[in-house]
């Protein structure tokens, strides 16, 4: 049995999308972020990290979306997530996932956390020094869209749904991904799938949707 520990649009909804993808049952245990449940002693036995997703399969605890993303494909290989082990589309997928997660990921951090980083007077110039670092990086993913319909293969992959959670997290930034015109249609491919739609109503994610 799966249990997904999450909280509403976070680093969890690529993991959450792609239980509902792979249409195995699962538990979705709330920890609320906003009020500091993270850090929480119950929940640091779960993820010493203090951050969201977690994912707890039969006892064994697993944090990091990507790599929850990575396993939960390889268990359900049937349903094609993943491209199989050993071929040269499964390098690619890990190019792509481990990019995501590795290169865009962290500005992200930078802008929602600068807190974190700077002084709060130093705040604004470090925000927009990440997203002079994302505005590329985004580029690359439409250029890599200009005449493809998924960023590995030619199916949906858990690089989308990773992809797709990226993008979203751009929607309030003065640089949006949804403004991209090849990743704006990848953006609404993922968004019309069942998937996505019942991980939006279950995590109460309203407008705008990325
Ligand atoms: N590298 C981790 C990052 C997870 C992460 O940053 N989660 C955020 C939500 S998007 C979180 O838990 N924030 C709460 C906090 O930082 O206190 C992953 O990809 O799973």
């Amino acid at each position: 049995m799966y249990a997904l520990y999450f909280s509403p649009a976070t680093a969890a909804m690529a993991p959450h999308m792609l239980l509902r993808e792979l249409g195995v049952e699962f538990e979705l245990r709330r920890v609320d972020t906003e009020k500091g449940e993270q850090r929480d002693q119950a929940y640091l036995v779960v993820n010493p990290n203090a951050r969201v997703p977690a994912l707890d399969h039969d006892g064994l605890v697993l944090w990091e979306a990507a790599a929850i993303c990575t396993y939960l494909c390889d268990l359900h290989p049937e349903a094609g997530f993943a491209p199989p082990v050993g071929t040269a589309l499964r390098g690619e997928f890990y190019k792509w996932m481990t990019w995501l997660t590795n290169t865009i990921q962290p500005d992200m951090i930078c802008w929602f956390y600068p807190e974190r980083y700077v002084p709060a007077e130093d705040s604004e110039t470090f925000k927009l020094k990440a997203l002079d670092r994302m505005v590329p990086r985004f580029a690359m993913l439409d250029q890599r869209l200009r005449d493809r319909e998924w960023l590995v293969g030619d199916r949906i992959t858990a690089v989308d749904l990773y992809a797709f959670m990226l993008s979203r997290w751009t929607r309030n930034m003065p640089k949006r991904a949804r403004d991209l015109p090849n990743l704006r249609r990848l953006l609404d491919r993922v968004m019309a799938r069942p998937a996505t739609q019942k991980t939006y109503e279950v995590e109460g994610i309203v407008e705008p949707l990325f």
